[in-house]
């Protein structure tokens, strides 16, 4: 196991967050991905341009053009398609989703996995509160015609343990956060307030950028938004985060998407925030033949929590009021 050197063991722990610089290669891991998504990004074009919803299928332009021009054409922002996760309400039998092999590989990565093992020990859970995060440039994002406020932009002040299940406050959540492609400042990389996560779980307010498809913010009078720090991340590096950290992104102002996946790992036996979604054994010395290396079952556990979900009524996830006064 490579997984952190104890210096950088204590320093997550005291900071909160941690940026692991060449964890992996991006060549190796990242390039097949990216290939998967092509015939992603392949697959939504087709299907939107037969319904007639865009003009063209645009085979000609890369993929970040291309994810630009078809959510332009069509006017909205289809998330969904590529994201290895379901959204928290109003699941239906054929809600898009991608559960590919190659998005398995890097869930399942030993570099990756390695260091959850440093952090959490040598049982993992692959926590499926989990996502790819394609933002076009700020500027070129459809905008919603019933809010007039772009569909998709910068993330707003939260720390994970607030947008999951109040069930799962004790467990111990890790979050690895990485790009595609380099994300720097102007590319709408993170923020984070270094020593934040040691103030508890403070309160997120519904609604403030529900237009943006992120319903929950932390007021900015809770906590020193001045102490805050962007973290460039290039491809192969990757950020860690504790579920208390309060941390936002930038908005993108540069001229191509920035690419990004979350993902999460929690020691087995702790509840996930999400119970209704499937996660998997990622590494386990107890029980090694619980790990699951298959990456088809994988993507049938999540369309049969679809198929589930599509006949339940939806889960609660959220336990804010906007009508607490840190709200007002
Ligand atoms: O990538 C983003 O914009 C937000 C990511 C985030 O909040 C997270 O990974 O926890
Ligand atoms: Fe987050």
């Amino acid at each position: 196991m490579t997984g952190l050197s104890e210096q950088q063991q204590k320093q997550f722990q005291d900071d909160g967050y941690l940026l692991v610089e060449d964890l992996f290669d991006p060549k190796e891991v990242l390039d097949p991905l990216i290939d998967e998504y092509e015939g992603v990004m392949d697959r939504l074009a087709f299907e939107l341009h037969r319904d007639g919803k865009i003009q063209s299928r645009y085979e000609n332009l890369d993929f970040s053009e291309r994810v630009t021009q078809v959510y332009q054409d069509s006017g909205k922002v289809h998330a969904g398609y590529f994201d290895f996760s379901l959204p928290q309400s109003g699941i239906k039998y054929d809600t898009p989703m991608w559960h590919g092999p190659r998005v398995f590989d890097v869930l399942s990565n030993t570099d990756i996995v390695d260091v959850a093992e440093s952090v959490l020990g040598p049982e993992i859970l692959s926590n499926p509160v989990q996502h790819v995060r394609i933002k076009p440039p700020e500027k070129l994002v459809p905008v919603n015609p019933d809010t007039g406020f772009s569909q998709l932009g910068a993330t707003p002040w939260h720390q994970d343990n607030g947008v999951i299940n109040e069930t799962a406050d004790q467990s111990e959540i890790l979050t690895v956060w990485f790009p595609v492609w380099d994300a720097d400042e102007e590319a709408g990389c993170l923020s984070v307030v270094p020593k934040s996560h040691t103030d508890g779980l403070l309160t997120h307010c519904p609604g403030g950028l529900k237009s943006q498809g992120f319903g929950l913010s932390i007021p900015e009078n809770l906590f020193d938004t001045e102490s805050a720090v962007p973290v460039p991340v290039k491809r192969g590096s990757v950020l860690l985060l504790t579920s208390r950290t309060c941390h936002n992104s930038l908005s993108n102002n540069s001229d191509r998407i920035r690419w990004s996946l979350d993902l999460r790992y929690n020691p087995i036996g702790q509840d996930t925030g999400r119970d209704a979604f499937p996660g998997f054994v990622a590494r386990s010395a107890e029980a090694p033949e619980s790990e699951l290396h298959d990456a088809d079952t994988w993507a049938r556990t999540w369309r049969d929590a679809r198929f589930r979900l599509a006949q339940e009524q939806d889960p609660v996830y959220n336990r804010w009021n906007s009508d607490d006064p840190a709200c007002a």
